[in-house]
């Protein structure tokens, strides 16, 4: 009989960049070629081989750019990562639900990474920086993601948390187990 059980989920404080996991995942924007917050530190961190990664992307498959929601994977270049996963998150609309498509993001990303043969992600806190999400929900639409999927080889999902505030949404929501 085989078990099917989620990965294991950890919440650190700190900054995304510095993690060794083998996929890091890149809040991104459509057109995969840098922005600020967690895009701009991946890529003065990965250096220039993770753009150039990107604009071979945007030149072959993604012409019209990558659509929200939606998952692709480059070189890290010089992070400690295997492979940068970047994913594009929704701007967050009080007179719209967009929250599939912020779940969408967690949940392509790790089927993205089991699919490379990853076993460790990191993840920031899609859509809540610039993106203009609040934190306590977009904690839980993370956690409760995440804790959906079963997606191995991927073991352990790090939640990369910039700041005390986001730590302790994300702690609350884990507490409960979304
Ligand atoms: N490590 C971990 N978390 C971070 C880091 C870091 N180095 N830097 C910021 N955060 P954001 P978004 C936190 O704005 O809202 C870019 O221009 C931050 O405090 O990076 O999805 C893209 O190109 C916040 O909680 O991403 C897009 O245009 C969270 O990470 C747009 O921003 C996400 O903040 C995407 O906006």
């Amino acid at each position: 009989m085989s078990t099917s059980v989620s990965p294991a989920v950890r919440l650190v404080r700190g900054d995304i960049t510095d993690q060794s996991v083998d996929v890091i995942v890149n809040a991104a924007n459509s057109s995969l070629l840098g922005g600020g917050g967690v895009d701009g530190a991946i890529h003065r961190r990965g250096g220039p081989e993770i753009l150039a990664a990107c604009r071979e992307l945007r030149a072959s498959q993604y012409g019209k750019g990558l659509a929200t929601g939606r998952a692709v994977a480059t070189t890290a270049g010089r992070l400690a990562a295997r492979w940068v996963i970047h994913t594009v998150g929704p701007v967050f609309s009080g007179a719209q639900d967009r929250s599939a498509l912020l779940a969408s993001c967690y949940r392509e990303s790790l089927h993205l990474a089991a699919e490379l043969g990853a076993r460790s992600i990191a993840f920031p806190a899609i859509s809540t920086g610039i993106y203009g999400w609040p934190m306590d929900d977009g904690a839980r639409i993370a956690v409760r993601t995440v804790l959906a999927e079963t997606v191995a080889p991927v073991e352990e999902v790090r939640f990369v948390l910039f700041d005390a505030h986001a730590y302790v949404e994300f702690e609350e929501v884990l507490a409960m187990r979304g």
